[in-house]
């Protein structure tokens, strides 16, 4: 019951555009001993819903948006923060490059990609969002992440995944990394047509294709066959 009255003030903080209550509220969540992930997913991320709907329907605007993300990162924050305390030892899993691609700032989704990944133990680079194709190429490099993880909003910024995989091969270490690539516009046909890993539409099941991806890469010391690993 608490849980359910807590989760709603989250949903209705962002809903309301309001990050003072979504701070509070996240801190409720903990002191009430809310599973940070489930306060995310069942609370803030329901409200961003709303807002996106709203938008979309016309009804709501980018001022709007501004504002309701604020409300969902300042919460996110405070959430986040209590799992990277957690007992286990982030990098168990192992080592994740995040990034929104070139030309897209929308990092809401990425944000909440990244809470789940670090809530199971992954070690997370966030390169921001608006990240050159070099630079990711780059920086998974020097942190030797196993996957490089990719999010794209917009049907204008879905290429820059494929030139993140093209300057990989060009550069011969395509098969040094898994590719895992979301965001709206991203389907199963995109990720065979350039060559990626795979994609979810979820956090929970990003967590779950990771884990399977990095389990297989490190039993065979390379990426498995694509018919297996496409979600
Ligand atoms: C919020 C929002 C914004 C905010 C972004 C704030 C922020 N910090 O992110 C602001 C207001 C800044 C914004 C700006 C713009 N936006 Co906007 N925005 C949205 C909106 C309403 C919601 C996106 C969102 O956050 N959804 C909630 C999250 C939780 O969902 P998600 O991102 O899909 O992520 C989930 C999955 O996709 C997946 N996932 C995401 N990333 C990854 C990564 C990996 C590796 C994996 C495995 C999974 C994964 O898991 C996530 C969690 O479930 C969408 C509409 C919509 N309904 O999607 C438009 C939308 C994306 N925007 C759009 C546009 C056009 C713009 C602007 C150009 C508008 C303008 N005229 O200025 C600018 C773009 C600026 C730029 N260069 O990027 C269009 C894109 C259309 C297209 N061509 O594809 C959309 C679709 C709206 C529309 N219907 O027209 N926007």
């Amino acid at each position: 019951m608490i849980q359910q009255e807590i989760l709603a003030k989250l949903k209705n903080a962002v809903e309301e555009m309001d990050p003072d209550l979504a701070e509070n509220a996240a801190r409720e969540a903990l002191a009430a001993g809310i599973d940070p992930v489930a306060a995310i997913n069942g609370g803030l991320a329901q409200g961003m819903l709303t807002v996106s709907n709203r938008f979309d329907q016309g009804e709501a605007f980018v001022p709007q948006m501004l504002v309701a993300a604020e409300a969902f990162e300042a919460a996110t924050a405070i959430l986040t923060a209590n799992l990277v305390q957690g007992s286990k030892k982030q990098s168990d899993q192992g080592k994740v490059l995040i990034h929104t691609v070139k030309g897209d700032v929308h990092d809401i989704g990425k944000n909440i990609v990244k809470a789940f990944l670090k809530a199971n133990a992954f070690e997370v680079f966030d390169l921001g969002r608006d990240v050159p194709v070099e630079e990711v190429v780059e920086k998974a490099l020097e942190y030797e992440v196993d996957i490089i993880a990719g999010s794209a909003l917009m049907t204008t910024t879905l290429g820059a995944q494929k030139e993140i995989v093209d300057m990989l091969v060009k550069k011969g270490i395509r098969d040094r990394f898994i590719l895992l690539f979301g965001g709206a516009p991203v389907t199963k046909r995109w990720i065979e047509q350039i060559g990626a890993d795979g994609y979810a539409e979820s956090p929970a099941d990003t967590v779950r294709l990771a884990k399977t991806l990095i389990t297989a890469k490190k039993a065979t010391s390379q990426i498995p066959g694509k018919d297996i690993i496409i979600k």
